[in-house]
């Protein structure tokens, strides 16, 4: 039997000024040109907001403050789970470093945009979160 914990990968809801930003995968094919929350694989000895802060430094160059959870855990194939974390910015502003685009949208773009299947799971919290912003 597996052991080991949850392998976690971690996505933020960078919220700012009542808009989330959304990063443009470039990658898996199947995922490419679809929206997300920016995060990534938390590594082993990371906690999830340490692994989740060096993931958004390496995607989009900014400093961030990880907040609390928000909407449901997602199972991903190969004993991961993937989970979002409100977040707000420290210092920079957010560049599409390892995505091919970022954008900021407000409830009414979140709810139209073209979101990758996981990350519809947090779309009714989401526009929750920023109706009520
Ligand atoms: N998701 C996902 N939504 C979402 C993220 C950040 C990730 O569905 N908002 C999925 C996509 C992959 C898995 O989680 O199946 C890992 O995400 P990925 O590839 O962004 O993680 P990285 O950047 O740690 O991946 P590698 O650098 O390729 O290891």
């Amino acid at each position: 039997m597996d052991t080991k914990a949850l392998r976690e990968v971690a996505a933020a809801a960078i919220i700012s000024d009542g808009r989330l930003l959304l990063a443009q995968r470039v990658g898996p094919p199947e995922l490419a040109g679809m929206w997300e929350l920016p995060g990534g694989k938390i590594e082993p000895g990371e906690t999830p907001a340490q692994g989740l802060r060096r993931e958004l430094r390496e995607e989009l160059g900014v400093d961030t403050v990880i907040g609390g959870r928000i909407g449901v855990d997602v199972p991903l194939p190969d004993g991961m789970v993937l989970r979002a974390y409100r977040v707000s910015l420290r210092d920079g502003t957010p560049t599409a470093l390892e995505h091919s685009a970022v954008r900021w949208v407000a409830a009414p773009e979140l709810a139209a945009a073209d979101l990758v299947p996981n990350d519809r799971a947090w779309l009714a919290d989401l526009v929750a979160t920023l109706n009520a912003g």
